[in-house]
């Protein structure tokens, strides 16, 4: 079944595809079922004290998508799901895998506003949310999102439901014979709907099929050389596509190996199941990274399990990649990845400088690789330039976002990345810039324009201005430019009304800056590239003077 609001691949791209082998025809919700046939007993996933083996993961989760049938949920239906690292986040996913429904996969960041917003853009029936979560009630946002989202009929609740409904009583009502098979999912229509990063008002959703989410998580684990006895580390949001499916949890189970989940990426937490687990990766982000580096030097855990440290999400210096044998003793491997589809790996056997320097090159031999001027010319061989790529596992187009999609997209398909990347001779890449509004805050993205929407809505704000400030340890925080309407405008109040929206706590601005007026270009667009200097010289010259 082909979704509305979904650009598939032209047909001749399919056929190329599916040809070459890359697009196998299975679907994601035949995986649990194959997974217990081939791996029976061997565990699949520990999670806190939950341990389950490949056989559990199939059982339950054809028992949950029961129960969700009888809640009336169908094929095609869109649930989002917003969980912690937990076991039962997989079982939802494969459970509505198996019933051709599509999950929403919502970090655990996101508040009333953003989740309100997805549950109506995909007109969600339901909506999986744990009870609590780092001191945060999510059954208290699920009522409010449920006020303002009039498709959605159910909110089901991992622990204690409160007013909700339990999922271990909708996955306890049946026993393992009620499922009666699959209905028949179409490998080339949507699987699931991952959130994107953003650079516009509105978070965009990005649509990834069946055939090229498979093909590049099963491509990603064998190029990172995972198997049965892989052991990985996920202590990043398991929501994220990073620790999802390239190769994450997803790469991990089709290899038979077996998947930790952690709460969170600090250090004594991550040492301590490292080597409990024996885990043999993990993927982080670089601020995670030199944390690890930091308290690796004086811990007394013993991390000689781990055999790969996969560093994406932000560029990771040089500096920080050189220091990853020494002391984790362990290889680093970079991974430049986006969740609308490409992903750059540096290779395992790849000499030191191109891991330590380059931010690797893409997975697949299909991907067709574009760096450009601003007229959409191919740049001369090593210059910087726009990246555009497309290829079987990057999207065609967002969700529902036709006129987005003229300007994210070349006519021909390719998709912009607003990524400034150089190309090496052997096809690997240097990213050496941004020309997306966003601000990437050690990994997490927020839309400038989204921030600013927000700002503008208060009363004493004229206009205002995101922009990335660098920072040492996350590599960019936010910082709003603000010309204020009126001498009432106090930047704790502006900080407060912006906290007060609803949003991921990430978005909130980490500095305020009031300016008499916005710098602008020749023709009349604000200069954010002078805001960013401005912003830069300033914390430069605050740091040299403290
Ligand atoms: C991953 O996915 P998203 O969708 O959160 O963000 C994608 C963007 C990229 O376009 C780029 O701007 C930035 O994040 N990025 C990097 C990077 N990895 C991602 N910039 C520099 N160096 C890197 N290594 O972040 C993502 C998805 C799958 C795997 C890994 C990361």
């Amino acid at each position: 079944m082909i979704m509305d609001g979904f650009t598939a691949w032209p047909e001749e791209f399919a056929q190329r595809y599916r040809s070459a082998g890359y697009w196998s025809g299975e679907v994601l919700g035949e995986l649990p079922g194959a997974w217990a046939t081939r791996f029976g007993d061997r565990e699949a996933i520990a999670a806190g004290d939950e341990r389950w083996s490949f056989r559990e993961l199939d059982a339950r989760s054809g028992r949950l998508a029961a129960g969700f049938r009888s809640f009336g949920i169908a094929q095609g239906d869109r649930v989002v799901v917003q969980l912690p690292n937990v076991a039962e986040f997989f079982e939802v996913l494969f459970a509505l895998f198996k019933m051709g429904a599509v999950p929403v996969v919502v970090l655990p960041a996101y508040r009333r506003n953003e989740v309100g917003y997805f549950c109506q853009l995909t007109d969600a029936v339901a909506y999986v949310v744990a009870d609590e979560h780092a001191g945060f009630d999510f059954r208290t946002l699920a009522a409010e999102v449920r006020r303002d989202a009039p498709a959605l009929r159910h909110v089901f609740v991992v622990g204690d439901p409160g007013e909700h409904c339990a999922l271990d009583t909708v996955r306890d009502t049946f026993s393992e014979g009620w499922f009666d098979g699959m209905p028949i999912v179409d490998p080339a229509g949507v699987a699931l709907l991952h959130l994107s990063g953003g650079t516009t008002g509105t978070p965009k959703l990005i649509p990834r099929t069946h055939n090229d989410y498979l093909y590049g998580s099963r491509a990603s684990a064998e190029l990172c050389g995972f198997s049965s006895t892989t052991v990985y580390l996920c202590s990043l949001p398991a929501a994220h596509q990073f620790s999802l499916s390239a190769p994450g949890a997803l790469g991990t189970f089709l290899s038979g190996g077996r998947v930790v989940l952690g709460p969170h990426p600090a250090p004594d937490t991550a040492f301590r199941l490292i080597e409990q687990e024996k885990a043999t990766v993990a993927a982080v982000v670089p601020p995670v990274a030199a944390l690890w580096l930091q308290a690796a030097n004086h811990t007394g855990h013993d991390l000689s399990s781990l055999q790969l440290l996969q560093v994406g999400g932000a560029k990771l210096s040089s500096q920080l990649a050189r220091t990853v044998r020494p002391v984790l003793g362990c290889r680093v491997q970079q991974v430049f990845g986006m969740t609308e589809g490409l992903l750059n790996f540096t290779r395992l056997d790849d000499p030191d400088e191109t891991v330590f320097h380059t931010q690797g090159r893409p997975l697949s031999p299909a991907d067709e690789i574009r760096v450009v001027d601003d007229a959409d010319q191919d740049v001369p061989a090593g210059e910087p330039g726009h990246l555009l790529v497309r290829g079987p596992n990057t999207i065609r187009g967002y969700y529902k976002a036709p006129e987005h999609n003229k300007a994210a997209f070349t006519e021909d398909g390719f998709y912009r990345t607003g990524d400034i990347v150089r190309q090496t001779p052997t096809g690997h890449l240097t990213v050496v810039g941004r020309a997306k509004d966003q601000i990437n805050r050690g990994g997490e993205k927020i839309a400038a324009e989204e921030i600013e929407n927000h700002l503008l809505d208060h009363p004493d704000v004229a206009e205002a201005a995101v922009v990335a400030m660098p920072d040492t340890f996350l590599g960019e925080r936010i910082c709003a430019y603000i010309v204020p309407r009126n001498d009432r405008a106090k930047a704790a109040e502006l900080l407060a009304f912006v906290r007060g929206r609803g949003l991921a706590a990430y978005k909130v601005p980490d500095r305020l800056e009031f300016i008499d007026a916005l710098p602008r270009t020749a023709v009349g667009k604000v200069s954010k590239e002078r805001l960013r200097n401005r912003i830069a010289t300033a914390i430069t010259s605050m740091e040299e003077s403290s």
